[in-house]
C-alpha cells in the first residue's frame, strides 16, 4: 500500500470514527437506548431487491444472516420506547453492482425505532442526527477533511422533500443518481408506491397504495443515505400487505406471532454508516470506506 494511500485509510477511520461517536452522543441526548445487534436469527427483512439469502445451519435449522433489523426494532419497541443498533448486515447484492461504487455485501447500518412516531418526527430525528454529526466532523476532524481534499457545507434544516411520483417526473425512472447529481443539500423522498418497497412500511389509510416512507438522499452524486418510514403493526394489515407482495407467510410465522400478541406502532430508519463515510469523507466509492470491504461478486477479501 502506498504512503499517500495509507494516510487516506487513516483519515478515513478516523473520520468515521467521529462519525459513530457523535451519532451515540446525539441519539443518548434524545433518549434513546443503544441495543446490541441480532445477526442471527430464523427471520430478517425479507427485502424487496435482489439479494442472495445469507442462509447458515443453526444446530441444524436455516437461520438467516441480519438482512436488516426492521423487523427485531419493532418487537424491541415493546420493551424500550426509543431504540438504535449498530447493526452489520449480510447482502449478498448481484456482482454486476458493485461497479456503482456503492453497494457491500457486508455493510453496517445504524438502525433506530421510535414507539408511536409519525413520519415527520423521525424526519426530524435524521435531519438533526446528519447535522450533528457533521458538525461534530467539521469542528473535530478539520485536519482529516484538508488531507482528504474535502469541503463540508452543514446543510440548513428542514431538508427538501421530493414526493417519489415528482422524482420521477422529473428524473426518470430509476431517479436515484440523476437526483443526487442534481443536489446541492441533502433532500427527502417521499411517498414511495406500495409496489416498490417491502411490506413493513405503512402504507397511508388516505392514500391507497402511497406509503408513508421516506429515503434521504445525499447530494453530488453519493446517491442514497437512509431508508425508513412509518410501520404496518397491525395483523390484519401486515397479512394484507404480505399477501400482495406474494411473501411466504410460513417464514414469517414467528413474526406473526409477535404482531397478533400486539406491536406498538412505530416509525424509524436505518443509516448505512459506509456510505455515509463515502459522502463525508468525498471517497470515490464505498469500498474504501472501511477495512476488511466485501465488494459484491468479489471473492478473496478476508
Ligand atoms: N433499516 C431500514 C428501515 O428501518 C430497512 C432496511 O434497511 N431495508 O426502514
Amino acid at each position: 500500500m502506498s504512503s499517500s494511500t495509507k494516510q487516506q485509510l487513516v483519515d478515513v477511520l478516523r473520520v468515521k470514527d467521529e462519525t459513530m461517536h457523535a451519532a451515540r452522543e446525539y441519539l443518548r441526548g434524545e433518549g434513546f437506548t443503544e441495543i446490541l445487534p441480532v445477526i442471527l436469527s430464523p427471520i430478517t427483512d425479507p427485502l424487496h431487491h435482489d439479494t442472495f439469502d445469507g442462509t447458515v445451519s443453526f444446530y441444524g435449522s436455516p437461520y438467516q444472516l441480519t438482512k436488516s433489523m426492521i423487523l427485531h426494532k419493532q418487537i424491541a419497541l415493546r420493551t424500550l420506547p426509543r431504540i438504535y443498533s449498530v447493526s452489520p448486515n449480510v447482502r449478498m447484492e448481484p456482482a454486476e453492482r458493485a461497479s456503482l461504487g456503492r453497494y457491500l455485501a457486508e455493510f453496517v447500518q445504524l438502525d433506530l425505532e421510535v414507539r408511536d412516531a409519525l413520519r415527520d418526527e423521525i424526519i426530524a430525528v435524521g435531519e438533526g442526527l446528519l447535522v450533528y454529526v457533521l458538525t461534530a466532523i467539521v469542528e473535530h476532524c478539520s485536519a482529516e477533511l484538508a488531507r482528504l481534499g474535502r469541503e463540508l457545507a452543514i446543510p440548513e434544516t428542514p431538508f427538501e422533500r421530493i414526493t417519489f411520483q415528482d422524482a420521477e417526473e422529473r428524473f426518470g425512472k430509476g431517479f436515484d443518481d440523476a437526483l443526487s447529481e442534481s443536489l446541492s443539500a441533502p433532500a427527502w423522498v417521499i411517498d414511495f408506491p406500495r409496489m416498490v418497497r417491502e411490506f413493513y412500511d405503512r402504507e397511508d389509510p388516505q392514500r391507497a397504495g402511497v406509503l408513508l416512507d421516506m429515503d434521504l438522499v445525499y447530494p453530488e452524486g453519493y446517491g442514497e443515505a437512509l431508508s425508513g418510514g412509518e410501520r404496518e403493526h397491525t395483523l390484519q394489515r401486515v397479512v394484507r400487505r404480505l399477501e400482495q407482495d406474494a411473501v411466504d407467510k410460513e417464514r414469517f410465522s414467528q413474526y406473526l406471532g409477535f404482531v397478533a400478541e400486539g406491536l406498538p406502532a412505530s416509525a424509524g430508519f436505518g443509516i448505512g454508516i459506509e456510505r455515509l463515510t463515502r459522502f463525508v469523507c468525498g471517497l470515490e466509492n464505498v469500498e474504501q470506506s472501511r477495512l476488511f470491504p466485501k465488494v459484491p461478486g468479489r471473492i478473496g477479501a478476508i
